[in-house]
C-alpha cells in the first residue's frame, strides 16, 4: 500500500466515524414561478459534534442584507426538545426531532434566496459556550432569459404573418388597437404550465409591428392544449378540475379518468367514492370520479380509449360518443362504435347503470354484482369487463377484459381516457 492509499483509507475512516453539523438546502437554486418549495435541513449526525462535549441548542438563521447579519429563525433546545420560532414565516412548515430542524417554505420567492446558517451551541471540557456553524447559500435565478428569447422568436414569427388574421378589423378602427392572438409556444408551455401566450399590437399602422406583448397565465380548457415532453402531466384545467393528461397516444390530448399500474390503490369502494373520485396522482393509480366524468362528457362529444396490458402485450379499445349520465340517472354508460385490437368487452355494458357494493343498480335481481365481482362497474348480471376489479385476481373478481383474459385472469395495466372530438367545421 502506498502512502497515498494509506492516507485515503485514513480519510475515509475519519469521514465515516465523524459526527458533525450538516446544513442542506433543496434546491439550492430557486425560480419564483417554478420552485414549488424550498427545504432547509439543519442536523447533527450521531447526536454529537466534533470538538463539542455537550450540545445545548441548534439554531437555524438566515442572512439579512439590511442588518448585515444572520437573523435567527428557529431554535431547538437539545435537552428539552423545546422549539422556538423567532420570526414569523409565511407558507412555512417546520418539523424537528432528535437534533434536527427542517424548514419547508412553500412557493418561495426571491426573498427566500439567502444564505442559511445552522449553528450548534454547547460546551467543551475546557471552555463553555462554544459554537460551530455551517452555511449554505440558496441562489435565485429568474427564468426570464428563456422567456425573453422565446418572445423574440415569436415576434419574428409574428411579423411574418401570425398576427395578421384580424388585421382587417384593426385597420378599420383607426384607433389604438389590441390584437389578440394565441401563440403556441412549446418552450414557454414547458417552463410555466398552464399558459397561453397573448400578443397585443398597439398604435398600428400599415407596416404594423408588435410593440407590446403580454404573457398571461391562462389555464387550459382541455388536455388538448397541453404540449409536453412528458407522457403524462398533471394539469389544473380552467374549470378548476385537476387532471392527468396523456400527451402522446394517438396525438395526445387525453384526460385519464381511471388508471391502475401496480395494485397499490384499493379499487373496491362504495358509491360516494366512485362518485367523487379517489386515489393519488403521485402514486399513479386513481379514479377521477363519476361526477367529474359526467360533467365533462355532458358538454362535448368525447371518444373513450382504454389502454390495457396483458401478458406483456399492449392492447386498446376505443369507442365514440362516450358519456356517463348524471347521478340521478345512476351514472349510466353510453358508448358507440368499437374499434381497436383488445376486443369489444364493453359494448355489452352500454346503457347500463353504475353499481358499487353499497348501491345495487345491476340486472341481477338476487345478488349485487359489485360484491360478487369485487369491483364497481356498469354491470349487467354481471360482466364482460371488470377493470375496477381485484388487482391480479385469476377469477371473475379480477380486472377482466373478457376478450383478452376471459373471466379467469387480470390485465396488468389499465388506462381509461377521454378526449373531446375536434370541432366540426362542416356546418
Ligand atoms: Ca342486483
Amino acid at each position: 500500500m502506498t502512502l497515498l492509499q494509506h492516507f485515503l483509507l485514513f480519510v475515509s475512516l475519519f469521514v465515516l466515524s465523524s459526527s458533525e453539523l450538516i446544513i442542506d438546502v433543496q434546491p439550492n437554486v430557486l425560480s419564483a414561478e417554478i420552485t414549488a418549495q424550498l427545504v432547509i435541513n439543519c442536523s447533527i449526525t450521531n447526536n454529537q459534534v466534533q470538538h463539542l462535549d455537550v450540545i445545548r441548542s441548534l439554531t437555524l438563521s438566515r442572512y439579512n442584507e439590511t442588518l448585515k447579519e444572520f437573523l435567527d429563525l428557529i431554535t431547538l433546545e437539545a435537552k428539552t426538545f423545546n422549539l422556538s420560532q423567532l420570526v414569523q414565516l409565511h407558507h412555512a412548515q417546520i418539523s424537528f426531532g432528535n437534533l434536527y430542524i427542517s424548514l419547508t417554505l412553500h412557493n418561495p420567492t426571491q426573498f427566500d434566496a439567502k444564505v442559511y446558517r445552522c449553528k450548534v451551541e454547547g460546551d467543551k471540557t475546557n471552555a463553555a459556550n462554544s459554537s460551530i456553524v455551517a452555511k449554505k447559500e440558496v441562489e435565485y435565478r429568474t427564468n426570464m432569459t428563456a422567456l425573453i428569447e422565446e418572445i423574440r422568436r415569436l415576434k419574428i414569427v409574428e411579423q411574418n404573418d401570425q398576427c395578421t388574421l384580424e388585421n382587417k378589423d384593426l385597420t378599420a378602427s383607426h384607433q389604438r388597437t389590441k390584437l389578440h392572438f394565441v401563440g403556441s409556444s412549446k418552450v414557454i408551455k414547458e417552463l410555466i404550465e398552464p399558459l397561453t401566450l397573448t400578443c397585443s399590437l398597439q398604435d398600428l399602422d400599415r407596416n404594423s409591428t408588435v410593440q407590446f406583448m403580454y404573457i398571461l397565465h391562462v389555464p387550459p380548457v382541455s388536455c388538448r392544449e397541453i404540449i409536453s415532453t412528458h407522457n403524462r402531466v398533471i394539469v389544473k384545467l380552467i374549470s378548476g378540475l385537476k387532471v392527468m393528461c396523456e400527451t402522446k397516444t394517438d396525438g395526445g390530448g387525453w384526460i385519464i379518468f381511471q388508471r391502475r399500474i401496480n395494485g397499490s390503490v384499493d379499487f373496491y369502494r362504495g358509491w360516494k367514492e366512485y362518485r367523487d373520485g379517489f386515489g393519488d396522482y403521485n402514486i399513479g393509480e386513481f379514479y377521477l370520479g363519476n361526477e367529474n366524468i359526467f360533467s365533462l362528457t355532458s358538454t362535448e362529444q368525447y371518444d373513450l380509449r382504454i389502454d390495457l396490458e396483458f401478458n406483456n402485450t399492449k392492447y386498446f379499445a376505443q369507442y365514440e360518443n362516450f358519456k356517463v349520465l348524471s347521478e340521478t340517472e345512476k351514472y349510466k354508460l353510453q358508448i358507440r362504435n368499437y374499434s381497436g385490437n383488445a376486443g369489444d368487452s364493453l359494448s355489452h355494458h352500454n346503457n347500463l347503470f353504475f353499481t358499487t357494493f353499497d348501491t345495487d343498480n345491476d340486472l341481477d335481481s338476487r345478488d349485487n354484482c359489485a360484491r360478487s365481482s369485487s369491483g364497481a362497474w356498469w354491470y349487467t348480471g354481471c360482466h364482460y369487463s371488470n377493470l375496477n376489479g381485484r388487482w391480479g385476481s385469476t377469477s371473475h373478481q379480477g380486472m377482466n377484459w373478457f376478450h383478452l383474459t376471459r373471466n379467469s385472469n387480470s390485465v396488468s395495466f389499465t388506462e381509461m381516457k377521454i378526449r373531446e372530438r375536434e370541432q366540426n367545421y362542416f356546418h
